[in-house]
């Protein structure tokens, strides 16, 4: 993970390495890896990056993502996030980074559902809509990543592989990356992602 963040920041900024980093490793593994570099690494996240995509990036390096289900807050993060994008004129990021950034995976799968319910359209679809950029592809892996680690990476392994020519630099960060981890899961879920067909069974858009 080091290597991936250091090679992101060293080559000037290459964000979508940065993205592996995010929800893939245990909280305790990227606050060690952040106090190794004393520092360096926020520093250097900062130097290439700005706003609020530099704002969430440092807080995922943080690593102080809350542990567990908050059941009395499950409601209001989701109301909290449909008041800052699809209820209101123009976005408050900070709401989106805030939540996104800070709660459980398992919390967020709750709010998710909430907001489903609340609103009727998936968190996807308000973060595509109210947020561009790296920002928004930032907020997006964080919400893959909630729903499923495993599926995460199949897809960044299909993603890969599928156009004419591969790329080999995330072909291997992935390989090399979760080998140890979660490669198993991940082949069980890339079997539903070698076609485009069942893809769409893998990721639907509204999780049954
Ligand atoms: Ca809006």
């Amino acid at each position: 993970m080091t290597l991936n963040i250091l090679t992101a920041t060293r080559s000037g900024g290459q964000e979508a390495s940065l993205f592996d980093k995010r929800e893939d490793h245990s909280t305790n593994q990227i606050r060690a890896a952040a106090e190794q570099f004393n520092g360096k690494l926020e520093k250097d996240i900062c130097g290439d990056t700005s706003g609020h995509y530099q704002r969430l990036l440092v807080i995922l390096l943080q690593g102080s993502r809350e542990e567990g289900v908050d059941e009395e807050n499950v409601e209001k993060d989701a109301k909290d996030l449909y008041a800052a994008g699809e209820g209101k004129f123009g976005t408050d990021e900070e709401q989106f980074i805030t939540i996104l950034g800070n709660r459980s995976a398992e919390h967020l799968r709750k709010v998710f559902d909430a907001y489903k319910e609340l609103c009727g359209s998936d968190i996807e679809d308000s973060v595509e809509g109210e947020t561009t950029g790296n920002l928004e592809n930032l907020l997006l892996a964080v919400v893959k990543c909630a729903r499923s680690v495993p599926q995460f990476f199949a897809e960044g392994l299909y993603k890969s592989m599928r156009r004419a020519g591969t790329d080999d630099g995330t072909l291997m960060r992935i390989m090399v990356s979760r080998s140890e981890a979660d490669m198993l899961d991940i082949r069980a879920n890339f079997l539903f992602t070698s076609n485009d067909e069942r893809m769409l069974l893998c990721f639907p858009h509204k999780p049954e």
